[in-house]
């Protein structure tokens, strides 16, 4: 073949990925998976709240698909960002529990992820907002001051901007590609479990200076008025402000799509509302009389707004692709005296739903679950039951990725479901976990939901009360078609189907996968 010269090869290229991206485009749409923290299934008023407006979400709702069964995969954090990310139940792993400040990633970076599958479908892949599944290699764990590797960019993610822990944890930095961002190198940054030295101020120490006192744990280094959990020195420039953080995300965002806008792009948004320190933006606060909760909420639902906003001035409505999810149910206190718990008035953010975050009633895992593909999907309302474990094997689908045989165990291909194919009823079969390793689990499969607590206590099964821990037995069987709230236990009255759900539940557990 003659060669051409340099700068008409170029141009023929860019002419040939023009013309495949746009001949594409019907096939692959644009993705962004915008996953809020620790948001409930009743925190938004398309989902019943009154309390609270969430106009922004509920016009997501209103021109998409806003699922009644759609679920994360665990009730804590890093367990559901695990399976969403690898399409495999957190359970399997060890070490996949809530990450401490200075965690390992807890994916080994030859995993198949959501985001390998994105880029084998061509796609450009970002993930930015919290992260919370470790940093750096098991042993060492983050090199705070150096690369911070492996991480996002070696699961796939081409950029990445994170909060690298969660924001209760140490230290406050944005993490830029797998570095701290504006870490001045003469003021080193460190990050310790223990405290650095007896004058190093603490949420102990000087509890009466703090602008938002801790009620549990949460009493280590303070930073912006408000002790952490663990202890850090240093790396004063790269601190940010908790406030800051909602517009941060949405800034970083726009950025990125703007400049993406070309190709097919799959965004991880992982939003840090609602979780603690509940600390909005001015601006938010008094948004609502629930306290910081609330105005957390409304700030959550301003940032969806933002980015739907982003899509319409790119005109990329219509050839994206919004998944709406939590990482798990909902809590009132945990660990921060903002008054959640005081100013609920008659709020329930579970919805009609038994139990919240760190439980295996549904409140849980059934979580506040939106597609919306402006022109794809009709809008509506699906009972389908789908998860974000699904998400990885129903991009796969949709881009027509194949899966190498070992990827995305427990993901199921439900992008009929996503999309609101007549008919399609997503899983059959679902695991939810708590936070991991305690042998706890609910078993959904159609109506019936088996509850298992092998620790026989069940965590926040009363969101709207201080956190508990609740005598339960070893087995519970609902039927969620009649008692969605899992009111009634009717596992007397149905010895077969108990032991039927209890035999597949343990088979599901011992395999190495599901699908
Ligand atoms: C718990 C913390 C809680 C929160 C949670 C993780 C205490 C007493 N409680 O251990 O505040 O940080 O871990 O939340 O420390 S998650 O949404 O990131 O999983
Ligand atoms: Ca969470």
């Amino acid at each position: 073949m003659k060669r051409l010269p340099l700068p008409r090869l170029r141009f023929a290229a860019l002419l040939a990925l023009a013309f495949a991206s746009s001949t594409l485009a019907a096939e692959k749409p644009n993705v962004i998976v915008i996953m809020a923290d620790d948001l409930g299934y009743g925190d938004i008023s398309v989902n019943g709240a009154t309390a609270i407006q969430t106009p922004n979400i509920d016009r997501l709702a209103a021109e998409g698909l806003r699922f009644t069964s759609g679920y994360c995969s665990a009730s804590t954090c890093t367990p559901t960002r695990y399976s969403f990310l690898t399409g495999s139940y957190a359970f399997r792993r060890k070490g996949t529990g809530i990450a401490p400040p200075n965690g390992h990633l807890v994916i080994p970076s030859d995993t198949f992820t959501i985001a390998d599958i994105a880029k084998a479908a061509g796609y450009r892949t970002a993930v930015i907002g919290k992260w919370h599944l470790g940093l750096g290699v098991e042993g060492q764990g983050p090199d705070w001051n150096g690369a911070l590797v492996p991480g996002p960019r070696e699961l796939g993610f081409d950029y990445n901007f994170i909060l690298p822990t969660t924001n209760d944890r140490v230290p406050q930095v944005y993490v830029e590609n797998n570095r701290v961002l504006n870490l001045d190198p003469r003021d080193p940054l460190w990050v310790g479990d223990q405290q650095p030295a007896s004058d190093h101020p603490t949420g102990i120490s000087h509890r009466a200076t703090l602008k938002l006192d801790w009620s549990l744990g949460h009493n280590g280094t303070i930073h912006n008025g408000i002790s952490r959990i663990g202890f850090y020195t240093g790396g004063k420039a790269a601190r940010f402000r908790d406030e800051d953080l909602g517009d941060k995300w949405v800034e970083k965002a726009n950025t990125w799509l703007e400049a993406n806008r070309i190709q097919p792009f799959f965004l991880f948004f992982a939003s840090h509302d609602i979780h603690v320190p509940r600390m909005p933006h001015e601006r938010f606060q008094g948004a609502t009389t629930l306290g910081f909760r609330g105005d957390s909420i409304v700030e959550f639902d301003w940032s969806v707004g933002e980015l739907m906003k982003t899509l319409d001035r790119l005109g990329l409505a219509e050839k994206t692709l919004i998944v709406l999810c939590s990482d798990n149910g909902p809590v009132m206190d945990d660990g921060y005296k903002d008054g959640a718990l005081e100013k609920r008035g008659n709020h329930r953010a579970g919805g009609p739903f038994r139990g919240g975050k760190y439980s295996v009633y549904e409140g849980g895992t059934r979580t506040p679950f939106i597609t919306r593909w402006k022109g794809r999907i009709q809008p509506g309302v699906s009972t389908a039951l789908v998860s974000t474990i699904d998400l990885a094997a129903s991009l796969a689908a949709l881009t027509g990725t194949a899966l190498p045989a070992d990827a995305c165990g427990d993901s199921f291909d439900v992008s009929a479901a996503l999309l609101g194919q007549p008919g399609a009823k997503g899983r059959e079969h679902y695991v939810q976990q708590d936070n991991g390793g305690t042998g706890n689990f609910g078993f959904r499969v159609g109506d019936w939901k088996l509850v298992r607590y092998e620790t026989k206590f069940a965590n926040n099964e009363i969101v709207e009360q201080p956190l508990q821990r609740t005598a339960a037995p070893l087995f519970q069987l609902f039927d969620l078609a009649k008692d969605p709230g899992e009111t009634t236990d009717v596992l007397a009255k149905n010895p077969e189907v108990g032991e039927k759900l209890q035999t597949r539940l343990a088979a599901i557990v011992a395999a190495s996968r599901s699908r």
